[in-house]
């Protein structure tokens, strides 16, 4: 049977893979990335708003002071999603608006809590399910100030338990599905070993005064899964009964093939990279424990569980959030790792060993589409992880060079919509062949928003955003596209 991303031949016959009729689908976004209103109704700054005020640290030298102007554009958002068909809308609530110093003997900023509040009812009345992410990488500034934020674990999981109780409290009584966290690999990689994201620390002195790259990391990531498993563990015991929803973590990852296929070494570096990328939080939470190759090359720099600890976070996911974008040729490295190394002792290429290509380039150096990587991904957290249900929480892509463009080739953005139908197409065969029991859909992003320290130059969207004209929406032609892939796919009985 040749299968190519959701259209299989079989004898001859064209044949789709289905997704499940109960498949549910929308689009993502994060609340720095598009609210704006940086000081408006009591918001005070996140390590983001510093951070990107901090010289050289975003690449055009924007801040999302402004970003897409969604704290004042709510029923116009709500109106493109329902526009489009989607039937979801993850989002992320803003700590730095609801706590505006963040901490747990604070205030607690009303106007924040009504907007959200305000947000979801109009969500709900246009028929569309709020997917609430709780920390999508925008901590108060103050509490990084105070105390180092994640570096500090008591401190950060008290804050963080009580902002958590807070928003099940309020916003719990209509959402249904909660992410505790976003991405924390990259709030421990990136924002204290690479340096490239809040608050930028690391051991390069070239880039930051401060940081250490060999430690930090691994206590952030180690905070974050307490703090995920303490919030799971306050809604299950005070909130679950009475609101009925669920709640998980959201995990990066990207797919990982042998830099050379016939080098055992090879092979078996890429089962690292998904342990040291994924598998660093999955493997606690699903197994109890972190991965035997973590431990092996960081030693005590990886601060162990303890047993109150494991307790908290193994089986608190109630539902396995994937974001995911590509793929990666890796190749082993030979001796010892480096102390700095976060990656598992190995490079990440975009070409083999003969020189193939994992995929086209894009406007981001780190993101190459490679379909059928999103399949193979999907198989192998289902059988490391005991076929669990996977919700996608972002997927998606930007075009290189799309920010050049004129308005109109902008608009018809045929790379993104071909990126939806391959990975579209992977995932319901990833369904529908391989049993993988994935349920719900998050295209990233409903819009261009601001893209960290790209800034404004690498556009997500399937909506085009204006920003040197009042931040005017106008769809992609990849809206269109999405909207009619799961129509396809999704099926009728
Ligand atoms: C994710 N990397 O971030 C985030 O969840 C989104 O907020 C973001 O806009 C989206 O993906 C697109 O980038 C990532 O450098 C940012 O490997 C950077 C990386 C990975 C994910």
């Amino acid at each position: 049977m040749a299968i190519t991303n959701g259209t299989n031949s079989v004898n001859g016959e064209t044949h789709h893979s289905k997704l499940p009729a109960d498949f549910v689908w929308g689009y993502a976004t994060a609340s720095y990335q598009i609210e704006g209103a940086h000081d408006e109704d009591g918001r005070l700054p996140s390590i983001w708003d510093t951070f990107s005020k901090t010289p050289g640290k975003v690449e055009d030298g924007t801040n999302g002071d402004v970003a897409c102007d969604s704290y004042h554009r709510t029923h116009e958002d709500i109106a493109i999603l329902k526009q489009y068909g989607a039937k979801l809308y993850r989002f992320s609530l803003s700590w730095p608006r609801i706590i505006p110093l963040g901490g747990r003997n604070d205030p607690v900023n009303q106007k924040g809590i009504d907007f959200y509040s305000r947000f979801i009812d109009d969500l709900l009345a246009a028929g569309i399910e709020p997917f609430v992410t709780l920390y999508h990488w925008d901590l108060p500034d103050e509490l990084f100030k105070r105390y180092g934020g994640p570096l500090n674990k008591d401190e950060f999981v008290a804050d963080y338990a009580n902002f958590a109780r807070i928003a099940f409290e309020n916003f719990g009584p209509k959402v249904k599905h909660w992410v505790t966290f976003n991405e924390p690999w990259c709030s421990s990689v990136l924002g204290f070993n690479i340096g490239k994201h809040a608050p930028g620390r690391t051991s390069d002195r070239k880039k930051n005064p401060v940081g250490d790259g060999t430690t930090e990391p691994w206590i952030v990531g180690h905070t974050l899964l307490v703090a995920h498993g303490t919030a799971v563990d306050i809604y299950r015991r005070e909130f679950k009964a009475a609101q009925g929803g669920e709640i998980g973590i959201t995990l990066n990852g990207d797919w990982a093939e042998p830099w050379d296929p016939e080098d055992p070494a090879d092979i078996e570096a890429c089962t690292r990279k998904l342990e040291f990328a994924i598998s660093w939080f999955a493997d606690p939470i699903y197994h109890g424990k972190y991965p035997d190759s973590m431990v092996k090359q960081l030693g005590d720099r990886l601060p162990p569980l303890n047993s109150d600890e494991v307790a908290l976070i193994k089986g608190s996911n109630d539902f396995y959030g994937m974001n995911h974008y590509c793929a990666n040729y890796i190749r082993h490295r030979e001796g010892e790792a480096d102390p700095d190394d976060t990656a598992g002792n190995l490079d990440h290429l975009f070409e083999d060993k003969f020189g193939n290509s994992i995929g086209p380039e894009t406007n981001c150096e780190w993101l190459r589409p490679h379909p059928l990587g999103f399949r193979k991904l999907l198989k192998w957290l289902s059988d490391r992880y005991g076929y669990p249900k996977i919700y996608v929480t972002e997927n998606g892509t930007s075009i290189k060079g799309e920010n050049d463009l004129s308005l109109d080739e902008l608009l018809n953005d045929e790379f993104r919509a071909q990126y939806y139908r391959d990975y579209v197409g992977a995932m319901a065969d990833a369904s529908a062949i391989d049993g993988v029991n994935v349920k719900k859909y998050m295209a990233w992003s409903l819009m261009d928003n601001f893209e960290w320290s790209e800034g404004y130059q690498s556009r997500f969207g399937v909506t085009y955003v204006d920003y040197k004209d009042n931040q005017k929406r106008i769809p992609k032609k990849s809206a269109l596209v999405i909207g009619e892939l799961f129509n396809k796919y999704i099926s009728k009985e």
